[in-house]
């Protein structure tokens, strides 16, 4: 069958510092092609809708499956199969990813029947199977995950062997778009899949069920062997875990003599445990890392579930450093913020040499903040999760809870855009522009155009077409979390190291 994948576009303020390979997209796409499917990818975080339905023109695809990860593109996706329907009516189509998997629901609702089926959990071993029954719907709503408008499949099952995983590399078009920062061009790969953690504002555990799995490490680094960019994103949501499988994944990285430069995303208190994984990885190129603090203060932290002190932050950024590792972090704005939590996280951002990002706190489906907080939305637009908006009540007027935001982001950015930073920047960028690399010199001119309270304001005023759906119960204390999960333990076939 002809299938065309498709990646929405990027979310406006994420688009400045990166642009990142759908790696989820292209396993879906890659184990379609292996059962036999031709296959197309179309990421519209590089090309225009224009193209889209160019290629729906010229190609004329038999299905078209669009990954959903991310809740804020909830509403052009919904748009484009509508749009795909009425242009090509025998055409199946269908959607999955992180947050179809939990508005599956209210997906085929908006729809209108333009959605033949949201895929919920993992998509890699499904996807063949939907596409063998995109005409049989009878067959259809007996898939695990699968939910139809006639009715619901069994729980979904998590794929038996990440190893047999293959991405679809090769059929992504522009490659030389996709960076993160300095590194550009930049893959992307997975050496794990799932967290340990619980956190109250995060999606990810539930979407796993918990479950925590890992590649073996001689199939992780044929893949990487495999990758043609000198940098790598590494998508695990906690990397490095256990230090014997992060060893291992590094000696078998060393044996085949790859060199790249790495970012990833963990810990502090994991960066404090295996701090000797992570000095053998950053002489293996790993150059950025991505801490997850969110808060600067105990309460906040212990608000968050994030199972660790602050004390203990500060010494993994004291760790990083003396690791010579550059390192970014998260700090979560709350709703309730006046101007004195902004200015001490100004003072103390400014304080510390590392690169620190500022979003606001936002209740996404399938996070245990979803339960207890979605009853005081003052908005319902999916356009507006997008941790960059804010979707609770603010103490301060909106107006100005922007401008203060703005303001902490603006301090943030100049302080590694200023003076004595910007030397080294323009000596990076004259490197970029000689080898054709425009990612990151563009990014530069970006901050300002993006960065601007009125337009952030003005989005609250954009008609509204899609009104995200609301928790049947609104829970008040604790949460069921087992509640939340996509994937079931009890559904796991084959998953390994689990914790
Ligand atoms: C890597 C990552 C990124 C990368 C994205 C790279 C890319 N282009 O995809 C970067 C760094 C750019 C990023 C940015 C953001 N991210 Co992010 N990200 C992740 C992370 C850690 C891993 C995603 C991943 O690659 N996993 C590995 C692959 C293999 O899995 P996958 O993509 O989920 O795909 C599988 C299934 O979802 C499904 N599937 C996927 N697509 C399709 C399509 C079909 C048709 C089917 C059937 C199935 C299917 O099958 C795949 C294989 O099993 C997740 C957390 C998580 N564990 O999911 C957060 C996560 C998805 N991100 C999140 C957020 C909030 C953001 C930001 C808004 C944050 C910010 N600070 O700005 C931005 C917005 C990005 C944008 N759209 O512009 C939230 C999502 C919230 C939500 N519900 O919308 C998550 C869940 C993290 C969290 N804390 O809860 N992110
Ligand atoms: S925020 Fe990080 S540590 Fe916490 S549950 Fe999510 S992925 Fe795990």
């Amino acid at each position: 069958m002809k299938t065309l994948f498709v990646h929405p576009s990027s979310l406006m303020y994420s688009e400045i510092y990166l642009r990142l390979e759908p790696l989820g997209l292209e396993l879906v796409a890659e184990s379609a092609r292996r059962a036999g499917h031709e296959v197309q990818i179309s990421d519209l975080q590089i090309f225009r809708h224009k193209d889209f339905f160019k290629t729906l023109e010229n190609w004329k695809p038999e299905a078209v499956a669009f990954s959903l990860n991310y809740l804020a593109n909830i509403p052009e996706v919904i748009d484009l199969a509508k749009e795909t329907k009425k242009r090509l009516p025998e055409c199946f189509i269908f959607a999955g990813g992180h947050s179809a998997s939990f508005t599956a629901k209210e997906i085929l609702e908006h729809a209108e029947g333009a959605i033949d089926c949201v895929v919920r959990g993992e998509g890699e071993a499904i996807t063949p199977r939907v596409l063998e029954a995109a005409h049989d719907p009878d067959c259809l709503r007996t898939l695990p995950g699968v939910c139809t408008p006639a009715g619901d499949g069994p729980a979904p099952q998590l794929v038996e062997n990440l190893n047999e995983l293959h991405p679809s590399r090769h059929q992504m078009r522009k490659r030389k778009k996709y960076f993160i920062g300095v590194l550009d061009p930049c893959a992307s790969i997975e050496f794990t899949r799932g967290c340990p953690w619980d956190c109250t504002f995060c999606s990810a555990w539930t979407f796993y069920g918990r479950n925590y799995r890992k590649l073996n490490p001689e199939a992780a680094a044929e893949d990487l062997a495999r990758i043609e960019e000198p940098g790598v994103f590494v998508v695990d949501d906690v990397a490095f875990i256990q230090p014997e499988h992060g060893d291992a994944l590094a000696r078998e990285v060393e044996r085949r003599g790859v060199k790249k430069q790495y970012y990833l995303e963990t810990r502090g208190d994991v960066l404090l445990r295996n701090k000797e994984v992570f000095r053998r990885w950053k002489s293996l190129g790993l150059k950025y890392m991505f801490l997850g603090i969110e808060a600067i203060d105990d309460d906040g932290l212990k608000a968050h579930r994030k199972r660790i002190t602050i004390k203990k932050n500060i010494e993994a950024l004291e760790c990083a450093r003396s690791l010579r590792i550059h390192a970014a972090v998260n700090i979560i704005a709350d709703p309730s913020w006046d101007e004195r939590h902004f200015a001490a996280v100004r003072e103390w951002a400014l304080s510390v040499p590392e690169i620190v990002h500022v979003t606001v706190n936002t209740p996404y489906p399938g996070t245990e903040t979803w339960m207890t907080e979605s009853r005081n939305f003052t908005s319902r637009d999916y356009r507006l999760f997008d941790v960059q908006h804010a979707v609770l009540p603010t103490k301060l007027p909106l107006d100005q809870f922007y401008k203060e935001l703005i303001k902490t982001q603006q301090v943030l950015n100049q302080k590694h855009l200023g003076f004595a930073a910007l030397k080294d920047t323009f000596v990076m960028a004259a490197g970029f522009l000689a080898r054709g690399q425009t990612n990151f010199v563009k990014m530069l001119w970006k901050f300002s155009s993006v960065y601007n309270a009125n337009r952030q304001l003005s989005d609250h005023s954009r008609p509204l077409k899609y009104s995200i759906g609301l928790p049947q119960v609104h829970a008040q204390g604790r949460v069921d979390s087992k509640l939340l999960y996509i994937h079931q333990a009890a559904a796991t076939a084959g998953a390994h190291g689990q914790h």
